[in-house]
């Protein structure tokens, strides 16, 4: 007769829904963090000493450091969330931890953001709603809080996946044309469903865009994709949003250009140093500054949960969980 076999440890990093919560615990041993709080260094430590499937978010960093000390009976780390720049794929690998991650089931909310972004940015609906709640404002006049068009500008998407695929979708709709840069360029039909024009050169695509949007992920290769040569080229018109990682853009660089109105304006859900933000853009009217919010709805979140669930299982069941992470996809 098989022996049966002992549920694994699961520990989760931060509260999740309560109905992923209560499923973890119908199927794994579960440690979860009821007060929230997020993890500290010798926290995270002693929860991949201990696991057997760690559940982080993007609120904890699993570098080489953490997972020197993993034990040995860590191995799955189901992270909560697309980007996996917080975990060190290449240690996970030598140490043969699988990691897993939830794609897809952000993708419309974060397309979503992302456009009521390039609407406030474009619109000034921050600086709006700051001047009615302020009391400061003193009624209606032809040439009060004149914002730009969206109809018939350029908007260029870095990173051409899914995020930046449902982000033209809606831009078209909005009347913008679509332009694009990519490390591959997308299947034909794609281009030609949203009248597409692809940039092999970022350069030459930056230097004509209306708006540009930075939807690719994080890696080595795109940390300070958007560096000062490069936000230089943008016209002095342009917008920029950023719902993907704030690491992407040289925000020091940025905050500059916005204050000499080298650039027009920024949207930015997320920043270099989160939860920090630079002091220099909270001073600025010209930018929406959001909390990591893009992916933040109720749906989404248990759409993630569900897929860490599934990854968990499958991969406790003795399979390929679906959606492994490999360090060269990123
Ligand atoms: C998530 C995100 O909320 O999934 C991602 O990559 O940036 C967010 O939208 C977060 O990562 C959860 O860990």
């Amino acid at each position: 007769m098989p022996t049966s076999k002992k549920k694994p440890l699961v520990i989760v990093t931060r509260k999740l829904p309560d109905a992923i919560e209560t499923r973890m615990m119908e199927l794994f041993q579960t440690r979860l963090n009821a007060d929230d709080h997020a993890m500290t260094k010798p926290e995270l430590v002693e929860a991949v000493r201990t696991a057997d499937v760690l559940v982080p978010t993007v609120t904890d960093r699993i570098d080489a450091a953490v997972l020197s000390q993993a034990g040995p009976s860590l191995k799955l780390i189901a992270s909560f969330g697309t980007g996996v720049d917080h975990i060190d794929l290449a240690t996970a690998r030598q140490r043969g931890i699988i990691v897993t991650n939830t794609p897809g089931v952000l993708t419309e909310d974060t397309a979503d953001m992302t456009m009521a972004l390039i609407l406030a940015v474009g619109r000034r609906l921050s600086e709006g709603e700051r001047l009615v709640r302020a009391g400061a404002w003193k009624g209606w006049a032809p040439t009060a809080m004149l914002g730009h068009r969206l109809w018939g500008k350029r908007l260029g998407i870095i990173g051409m996946g899914r995020i930046g695929t449902a982000l033209a979708k809606r831009a078209r709709a909005f009347g913008m044309s679509i332009h694009y840069h990519n490390r591959n360029r997308v299947r034909e039909e794609v281009e030609q469903e949203l009248e597409a024009t692809f940039w092999e050169s970022l350069d030459q695509m930056l230097a004509r865009m209306d708006i540009v949007s930075v939807n690719c992920p994080h890696t080595p290769a795109t940390y300070h994709l958007m560096s000062a040569r490069r936000l230089k080229l943008l016209p002095a018109h342009a917008l920029i949003v950023n719902t993907s990682r704030g690491e992407v853009i040289d925000e020091n660089a940025l905050a500059r250009m916005l204050k000499a109105g080298e650039l027009a304006g920024a949207g930015l859900d997320v920043f270099e140093h989160e939860p920090a933000v630079n002091p220099k853009l909270i001073e600025l009217e010209n930018v929406v500054l959001l909390p990591h919010m893009g992916s933040a709805t109720i749906e989404g979140r248990l759409d993630m949960g569900e897929k860490v669930l599934i990854n968990i299982k499958t991969f406790a069941d003795g399979h390929n969980p679906p959606d492994r992470v490999i360090a060269t996809m990123f």
